[in-house]
């Protein structure tokens, strides 16, 4: 995500590179549902009278969590990229708040809106919200029977009941049922690509009041689906090369092309600690003079000077690159606690609130977002 992603950015994406990965990607086995879906989403959200969580059809893509590039088609290994995908589901939780629909683009397995201090337990999947908004336990099957069972004789069941948490989960399962909320999951770069475009294309009709908010950590490299092995690489063959190519930038084809009126937001990480942990994970990190050199390694090639400047020079680059609305960067050591903001006009820095205790920085962040995207859309109702 470095050095070689800042020459990529240079170049515009070819389009005869981005045709040839989606004819060579699997087809996603469930596109037909959810473009079913995705129509039936927008249907509701969309009305003359506004969507059905008050903001006149405001619209938000967000996308969260890491994806995968398998390297076997039979999948048994695969290179990931690191997010929790905290940033997306709390994001998520302020943007309905604010009265948007959500369209929730996440990694299988990762954070979710209002539970994600909870953990990734299948129990939670055996209850409900009844029309009374009482809690329901859904005994349907044998895996709900089991699955309760053991979490009892493994002593889960009483906390899980008693935390106080637990109401969180309910109303994310209120805002799938009110439909203000649609949850699609993906696992691989080829999934999430797909998936994205067909999300854009489903909101080309909303036009500037849909937000493409773009927080998942995406593959800049992968392995063609016609030159990946089929079943498990052998270790007995010794030693293994891999050649990865590099995944288009669709950023720019998603703001050119798929999505030409919405606002867009992309992120920028700042991986100078993590370059740090896993180059030289062996010496102790804090010292000084590793922390020195890597830190003069860095200028001496970009030629500014701290890491915050690195940073916002890519952000920058990425802003007017791909035509971005707005380009949020962060460190990935601080990313819970502080973003920088970029747009054509203003670089904000949005703290998390520190007086107050469970305070997040996705609140002033999505404030932020909101006030900026109305801004957008008066100017295409003068
Ligand atoms: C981000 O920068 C997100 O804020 C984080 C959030 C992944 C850091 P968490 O999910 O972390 O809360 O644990 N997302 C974008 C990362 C990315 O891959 N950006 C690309 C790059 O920097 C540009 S699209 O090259």
């Amino acid at each position: 995500m470095d050095a070689i992603d800042d020459a990529n950015q240079l170049r515009e994406t070819p389009k005869n590179e981005v045709i040839s990965f989606f004819e060579s990607t699997p087809l996603l086995k469930d596109a037909a549902e959810i473009e079913k879906s995705l129509k039936e989403f927008v249907d509701r959200n969309t009305s003359s009278s506004g969507n059905l969580n008050g903001k006149a059809n405001r619209v938000v893509c967000i996308a969260s969590g890491g994806t995968t590039v398998p390297l076997e088609k039979q999948c048994v290994r695969y290179i990931d990229n690191f997010s929790s995908g905290h940033r997306g589901a709390a994001s998520t939780e302020y943007f309905l708040k604010a009265g948007y629909s959500v369209v929730f683009l996440y990694r299988r397995g990762s954070c979710q809106p209002f539970c994600s201090s909870l953990p990734d337990d299948p129990l939670l999947e055996c209850f409900s919200v009844a029309d009374d908004s009482s809690i329901e336990a859904l005994f349907v099957d044998a895996l709900h029977v089991e699955t309760v069972k053991r979490a009892i004789t493994e002593n889960r069941a009483a906390w899980i009941i008693t935390d106080s948490l637990f109401s969180s989960y309910f109303f994310v399962l209120n805002a799938v049922a009110e439909g203000i909320l649609l949850k699609l999951p993906f696992t691989t770069i080829f999934e999430y690509l797909q998936i994205l475009q067909l999300i854009s294309v489903s909101l080309r009709d909303v036009g500037p009041s849909a937000i493409f908010f773009l927080a998942a950590a995406v593959s800049d490299f992968y392995i063609p689906w016609e030159s990946m092995a089929l079943h498990k690489i052998q270790s007995a063959s010794g030693p293994l090369d891999i050649r990865l190519a590099q995944v288009p930038k669709m950023l720019s084809v998603l703001r050119n092309e798929w999505a030409p009126m919405a606002f867009h937001i992309s992120f920028k990480v700042g991986d100078h600690l993590v370059l740090f942990d896993m180059s030289l994970s062996a010496m102790d990190v804090k010292d000084s003079f590793v922390r020195k050199y890597i830190i003069w390694f860095h200028d001496y090639n970009n030629n500014i000077e701290t890491d915050t400047d690195i940073l916002l020079a890519k952000a920058t680059m990425a802003l007017k690159k791909y035509k971005m609305h707005m380009v949020i960067a962060n460190e990935l050591s601080t990313r819970k606690e502080e973003v920088i903001v970029v747009t054509e006009q203003e670089k904000v820095t949005v703290r998390r609130d520190c007086t107050r205790a469970g305070a997040e920085v996705e609140s002033p962040l999505v404030e932020l977002v909101v006030d900026r995207h109305s801004t957008y859309i008066k100017k295409f109702d003068a």
